[in-house]
């Protein structure tokens, strides 16, 4: 199109869409914007990594992925609306916010997502053949922890945990980027739906990491931010307490293994009305909020 891309947020859009979207960017923006094909799914779609790069010497960097659970919709067009904003309205930043690499994975799992567009609309999982049924949690996949309470060891169970610590394509091929550029890296944040949470580590056990405080205080300043935009009440709290328990969740690694201190799951709108189901009206509201507690994050790992 005239354009170059066919990405809007006023509907859901298919993989191929929103993959075309960052090609365009990185070729529209080539001081800014890089893209890193960190791996590939089980059936080979690309995992692609948006790098918005500040050119600052230094710079903390912040980790932002959506897409982990297949029928999550809202979440990658969150995340797309994010680095739309990062990337093509950088003018009207802050400048804090320009002295931040970003990393952004849109969609962490293609198979699952696509797999909702063309078969079933409330798939979870990856699309792993098991001997009695298809799928591996990828929230119950990593190597923290990994099998304990909250996750199962049964193929047919929405919380599958997989065969063993890893042993998806795609946890492998995020775990292993996000070591190989962890050393500054400040913040991570991982977009799931429903519930208006702001989650933080532990979900392993009701116990919470030592410097927990500073987690509740920062994830409070978030939940803040996006009540000032006009949107959702988002609760703040320890994932185990406020939730359920699960082992093997993304954040857990981040904070446990990664050392990355700002480690959060933020459950987006709604509060069950519709659930996984949100119309797509939300996407623009639901992304400003997200980007306004990106930014709350930002600027505390900018001064930290
Ligand atoms: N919720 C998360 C899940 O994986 C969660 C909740 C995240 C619990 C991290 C503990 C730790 O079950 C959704 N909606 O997937
Ligand atoms: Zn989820």
């Amino acid at each position: 199109g005239r354009k170059g891309h066919r990405m809007t947020f006023h509907k859901y859009h298919r993989m191929e869409d929103i993959h075309g979207y960052l090609d365009y960017l990185a070729q529209t923006y080539p001081q800014l914007v890089n893209i890193t094909d960190i791996g590939r799914s089980l059936e080979g779609r690309p995992l692609k990594v948006i790098q918005i790069i500040s050119g600052h010497p230094n710079a903390k960097r912040f980790w932002i992925d959506g897409g982990i659970h297949a029928r999550e919709w809202i979440t990658p067009a969150t995340v797309t609306y994010i680095l739309s904003e990062l990337v093509e309205n950088r003018e009207a930043q802050d400048e804090y916010l320009k002295k931040i690499d970003f990393y952004i994975l849109p969609i962490v799992n293609p198979d699952g997502y696509e797999y909702t567009h063309t078969n079933e609309r409330l798939w979870r999982k990856n699309r792993r053949q098991g001997t009695t049924c298809t799928g591996t949690d990828l929230n119950r996949n990593w190597g923290f922890h990994w099998g304990g309470v909250g996750s199962s060891k049964e193929q047919c169970q929405q919380i599958y945990a997989g065969s063993g610590p890893f042993s998806e394509p795609e946890t492998q091929a995020v775990s292993k980027f996000i070591l190989a550029n962890n050393a500054k890296m400040k913040a991570f944040v991982t977009f799931h739906s429903y519930g208006q949470y702001i989650l933080y580590p532990w979900g392993y056990s009701k116990r919470v990491p030592q410097d927990y405080a500073d987690l509740d205080r920062v994830g409070r300043a978030a939940a803040e931010a996006m009540r000032l935009t006009g949107g959702g009440a988002y609760t703040v709290g320890n994932s185990a307490q406020l939730l359920y328990p699960a082992a093997g969740a993304s954040d857990d690694w981040a904070k446990g293994v990664a050392k990355i201190k700002y480690a959060y799951t933020i459950e987006l709108r709604d509060k069950g009305k519709y659930g996984f189901l949100l119309p797509a009206s939300n996407i623009l509201p639901v992304g400003k909020e997200s980007l306004a507690a990106v930014k709350a994050i930002a600027s505390e790992i900018y001064k930290g």
